[in-house]
């Protein structure tokens, strides 16, 4: 079968983007980004070993990233026993048959609860996922009533569908994409970066006291928030703090090229600021091989 269009085809001497006949030979444009050697289009195991097991029920395996913060300070805040394993993403652990047996979108966090909901163990991917599970599991930092428990879903599922995606993107293109990239690093910095600091702007505001959740947009707002849901710490404010705090920090810059935290002049958000400055960090003072 012929390739209709090569990568280098794609855009024409006119100026004009011709879209690709195929993606073969298309892959090719991503060399040079530091995780080029690892990422492939396809899913499923790429070598056999086991996953390493610890005595206690719960195994996470797992990097001290944003999305794998979240879980670690979630299992220290509950206090529960769980042995927790390094995955190197770096070298393409996420690909082992064990890893992909306990999360087969090769993607750390992964957490296995060898004392499932009926006894036998039960395997979760996604971050998110497993903090529902977790907090229903231990009936913990998840409120109960209905209309905080629907408000701390909303806060999950914009976290996970948006807050982690486009600032992990952001960072992509910030720090991680080809040096010699320049035009598509600028692009992906600007779009990515827009993003952000609007997802930031979302956050400062509800921090603010703005929105209620009824759906009543005449309603003043209310005075500043100390957590994300009702008056108390949830899993929601812990799935959403760790991408906000990876700003503030160091991940994100680049030598030569302004902070991110400077970049995105996030010293305008107030309330978000003080926010991430107030939210327990239990696994930052532990053994860091606690994730
Ligand atoms: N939606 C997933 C995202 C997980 C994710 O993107 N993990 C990254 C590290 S923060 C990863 O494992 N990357 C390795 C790869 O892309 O191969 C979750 O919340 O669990």
């Amino acid at each position: 079968m012929s390739v209709p269009h090569s990568a280098a085809q794609t855009f024409r001497d006119d100026g004009q983007i011709q879209n690709p006949g195929s993606t073969r030979g298309f892959d090719s444009r991503t060399d040079g980004n530091q995780f080029a050697g690892i990422n492939q289009p396809t899913a499923g195991p790429r070598y056999e070993a086991e996953l390493p097991k610890g005595s206690a029920p719960l195994q996470l395996y797992s990097l001290a990233t944003p999305n794998g913060w979240k879980i670690g300070i979630l299992l220290e805040e509950l206090g529960v026993s769980y042995d927790a394993h390094v995955v190197n993403i770096g070298v393409g652990e996420q690909f082992s048959s064990g890893f992909v047996g306990a999360n087969p979108n090769s993607k750390i966090p992964a957490l296995i609860d060898h004392e499932g909901p009926d006894g036998s163990p039960m395997a979760i991917m996604e971050s998110v996922a497993m903090m529902l599970y977790l907090a229903e599991k231990c009936q913990a930092f998840y409120p109960s009533n209905p209309r905080e428990r629907c408000e701390c879903l909303q806060w999950l599922f914009w976290q996970v569908g948006g807050q982690g995606p486009m600032t992990g993107n952001f960072g992509h293109f910030k720090v991680y994409a080809p040096s010699h990239e320049v035009d598509a690093r600028n692009y992906g910095v600007a779009r990515y970066g827009m993003e952000v600091q609007r997802l930031c702007s979302v956050l400062d505001r509800h921090l603010a006291g703005h929105g209620d959740f009824s759906g009543d947009t005449k309603k003043p707002g209310t005075s500043s928030r100390a957590y994300l849901v009702g008056d108390q710490y949830s899993i929601a404010d812990m799935a959403c703090f760790p991408w906000a705090y990876m700003l503030w920090g160091k991940g994100y810059n680049r030598p030569d090229q302004p902070d991110a935290k400077d970049f995105l002049g996030l010293e305008k958000y107030v309330h978000l600021k003080a926010w991430v400055a107030g939210s327990p960090k239990p696994w930052l003072k532990k053994d860091s091989s606690k994730l």
